[in-house]
């Protein structure tokens, strides 16, 4: 199979972890694709033109991070990672959540990227802020831990802090203790999240 996706992307990470955790890296190849330059094959894969795309081994494209997770905690070994019973609903939950955070630090990025400094809309921006801090200060109250193994939840809320400290300068940990230590733990648990760590610009 093979999976293109690039360094940076958060997204990209969730399927990096899911591969190492379920026991994968053989399996899959990793290919370095810019989202951001209009590429035809990744188009051709995912017509919204966005990493993650897993190709399996038939040619089928796998599109968004959570259908490619929930491939591959399928196929592979290991825990799972999407529950089959009545857990299921609080791992999607949280995932949603933390996929949020990363859309919203993420259009902060294009913000600032595609936009001309004269269109810039602050109160967009303050809005994307509050999306962030809001999910942050909820779950900071009671950091969601796992029973056995972290699940499908735990590793995209991990992809998000993840994202918050390369591409905005880990400034909610200031704001966050329990979250960051939240954070530390799961690194210690999930030798993947080191091993997708974003080259640090
Ligand atoms: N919901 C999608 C979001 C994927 C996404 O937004 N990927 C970004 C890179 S991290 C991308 O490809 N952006 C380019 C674009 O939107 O044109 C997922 O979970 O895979």
């Amino acid at each position: 199979m093979k999976l293109m996706s690039s360094p940076a992307s958060p997204f990209g990470r969730k399927v990096k972890m899911t591969i190492l955790m379920k026991n994968l890296k053989d399996k899959v190849e990793i290919l370095t694709v810019d989202a951001t330059k209009g590429d035809a094959t990744l188009n051709a894969a995912n017509p919204m033109g966005r990493i993650p795309v897993l190709v399996t081994d038939d040619g089928s494209a796998i599109h968004d991070s959570h259908v490619i997770c929930e491939y591959l905690d399928h196929i592979g070994t290991g825990p799972a990672l999407f529950p089959r019973n009545s857990d299921r609903w609080d791992t999607l939950t949280r995932a949603s959540l933390a996929d949020g955070i990363i859309e919203a630090a993420l259009l902060k990025v294009y913000e600032g990227r595609y936009r001309p400094e004269n269109m810039k809309v602050q109160s967009w921006v303050d809005r994307l802020d509050a999306k962030i801090d809001t999910s942050l200060a909820m779950l900071e109250k009671a950091p969601p831990m796992w029973k056995d193994a972290p699940d499908y939840g735990h590793l995209t809320l991990a992809a998000a802090l993840g994202y918050l400290d390369f591409r905005h300068g880990g400034t909610w940990r200031k704001t966050y203790p329990k979250l960051v230590a939240w954070l530390d733990t799961f690194a210690k648990a999930v030798p993947g999240y080191e091993a997708s760590k974003p080259p640090m610009a």
